[in-house]
């Protein structure tokens, strides 16, 4: 069993954060996607399936479950946190419109044999935001979307010059987000990042292991 504490190392240390968007993967195709994550090294998976009822969400995550090892990438689930345990997640991601981090977290773990903690994200858009969710007690935030994106079409883009903002100004981990792929990471990485989360570069991939490594070896060097 993954503790809390071993949670926390892992997410300490992660550099490349990965989602299953169902918007691009069909549900089929999720396991194969899944390995090919796994294979490539990514440091988070999260499963992110807007648009799929409860049951399906929770038999896809059982699915992914089975396929992530104990001791792979850490496995986040978007939204619906009583979902958590019976799929054995370690964390949830939460938006700014969906619960507060504290209560994402009790229902969460309230559903976690003897009450275990999980991870909790939290998506911001601003350097207020990105403060606040901190304070809030996120374990980590997303900070985004950095540039345009199809995958959050009706967000307008904070621009590279908020990653160092918010790196100087919060210390839970920060996870880029938003039109990240391999021709935006060196802008980024200029501007500050160090950890990315790259949805639909990596999902529309040939080869997703590949491309994972090829970013990982930026991001590694950091
Ligand atoms: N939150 C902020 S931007 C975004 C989310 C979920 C989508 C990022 O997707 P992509 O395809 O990497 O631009
Ligand atoms: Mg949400």
């Amino acid at each position: 069993m993954t503790t809390q504490n071993q949670r926390l190392q892992r997410l300490s240390h992660a550099r490349l954060y990965a989602i299953v968007d169902t918007g691009y993967v069909d549900p089929t195709r999720t396991p194969f996607v899944t390995r090919q994550l796994v294979l490539g090294g990514v440091d988070l998976i999260q499963l992110r399936a807007k648009k799929l009822p409860l049951a399906a969400i929770a038999e896809l995550g059982q699915k992914i479950r089975a396929i992530i090892p104990a001791d792979g990438p850490l496995f986040i689930l978007n939204d619906h946190p009583e979902l958590i345990s019976e799929m054995g997640a370690d964390g949830i991601h939460v938006g700014q419109d969906d619960l507060s981090v504290a209560e994402a977290r009790t229902r969460a773990g309230a559903r976690t044999r003897a009450g275990e903690g999980v991870i909790v994200g939290k998506s911001t858009h601003s350097l207020d935001q990105a403060i606040a969710a901190e304070k809030e007690g996120a374990d980590y935030i997303g900070v985004g979307p950095i540039y345009a994106t199809l995958t959050k079409p009706d967000y307008v883009p904070v621009g590279p010059a908020l990653i160092g903002q918010v790196r100087a100004a919060v210390r839970v981990p920060q996870f880029c987000i938003g039109g990240v792929n391999e021709q935006t990471l060196p802008e980024v990485l200029a501007a500050g990042a160090q950890r990315v989360v790259i949805v639909s570069a990596l999902l529309k991939s040939e080869d997703i292991p590949a491309y994972c490594r090829r970013v990982r070896e930026r991001l590694e060097t950091l």
